[in-house]
């Protein structure tokens, strides 16, 4: 099409390419949701088909963009991670972040029915915000996830005996509060085992440790990789031949997601699992 004289207005455009080699992370997070927590009746602190509708959605989310390596959701929130080689979008902020946030969205409004079989959705729907961070190490990247699952653990240990105070000891939320100031980890532990025979321990895994979405293949011997030194080593992104490339990708569509409720702290999980930091996507 020939330039017309409105042409010009493409100039005030902003460049927003994200850093090149760099992990990029999108954390989408649910708006309002404790207002929308209580409007559905999701129960407290957790609420299991709320969970479950999340990690559909995310995985749906990981299905419709490969280049997503894995993904971590806790409460209203999910974080995707994207290759460091990743070259969707030339890497421009706005179309990733938005096409994440909308695409997470289209899918936790499609599944609702599904999980919710009894509370149609009413206006004000469900939306999301989203944010994207590039992290230059797996070390800075690791340490983001690490900050993620220990935030999930503090909040539900903190929620787990705040409503069992609540909901078993009788309680009102001020003096609930009152009770929980100042306390360690041990002592709420020793509050839910001696007052109520909760051993927190034996809460499920899907409340204590959130939920790790990935690709799955054959586990390597713990030990053989440290994946930490191997995706850090090569600062120039691997080429590949563009027949190679598509064959990845075909192969990681292919694959199987899948959702688990493990510790991504340790390092076990990622060296067992040495496809998810290499070099090559
Ligand atoms: P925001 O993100 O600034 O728009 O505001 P909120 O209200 O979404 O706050 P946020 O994201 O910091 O906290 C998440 C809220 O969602 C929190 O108030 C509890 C609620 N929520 C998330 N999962 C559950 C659940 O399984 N059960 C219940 N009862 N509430 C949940
Ligand atoms: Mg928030
Ligand atoms: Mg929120
Ligand atoms: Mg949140
Ligand atoms: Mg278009």
């Amino acid at each position: 099409m020939a330039n017309s004289q409105y042409e010009y207005v493409k100039q005030f455009e902003q460049p927003d390419r994200l850093l090149p080699n760099t992990w990029i992370v999108i954390r989408i997070d649910g708006r309002g949701f404790t207002k929308f927590a209580n409007k559905y009746r999701f129960e407290k602190p957790n609420d299991r088909r709320a969970l479950e509708l999340m990690n559909a959605a995310a995985k749906a989310v990981m299905t419709e963009l490969p280049d997503i390596t894995i993904a971590y959701g806790v409460s209203d929130e999910y974080s995707f991670v994207f290759h460091k080689t990743c070259s969707l979008f030339d890497r421009r902020s706005s179309k990733l972040v938005s096409t994440v946030v909308s695409t997470f969205t289209a899918y936790y409004v499609h599944f609702w029915p599904t999980y919710f079989p009894n509370s149609p959705l009413s206006p004000p729907l469900p939306s999301f915000d989203g944010r994207a961070v590039c992290y230059p190490s797996v070390e800075n990247l690791l340490d983001y996830m690490s900050w993620r699952q220990v935030d999930c653990h503090i909040n539900n240990l903190y929620n787990t005996t705040f409503w069992a105070l609540i909901q078993q000891g009788g309680i009102g939320a001020t003096e609930a509060e009152e009770r929980l100031k100042g306390t360690l980890a041990s002592d709420k532990n020793e509050i839910l085992f001696s007052e109520f025979g909760i051993n927190y321990n034996n809460e499920p895994e899907i409340y204590k440790k959130g939920s790790v979405v990935f690709r799955d293949y054959e586990l390597v011997e713990p030990g053989t990789h440290n994946p930490t030194v191997e995706a850090d080593s090569l600062a120039k992104p691997v080429q590949q031949s563009k027949s190679q490339a598509e064959k990845d990708k075909k192969r990681r569509s292919k694959a199987r997601i899948v959702v688990e409720h493990v510790d991504i702290i340790k390092p076990d999980f990622w060296e067992r699992r040495p496809w998810l930091l290499s070099n090559k996507p």
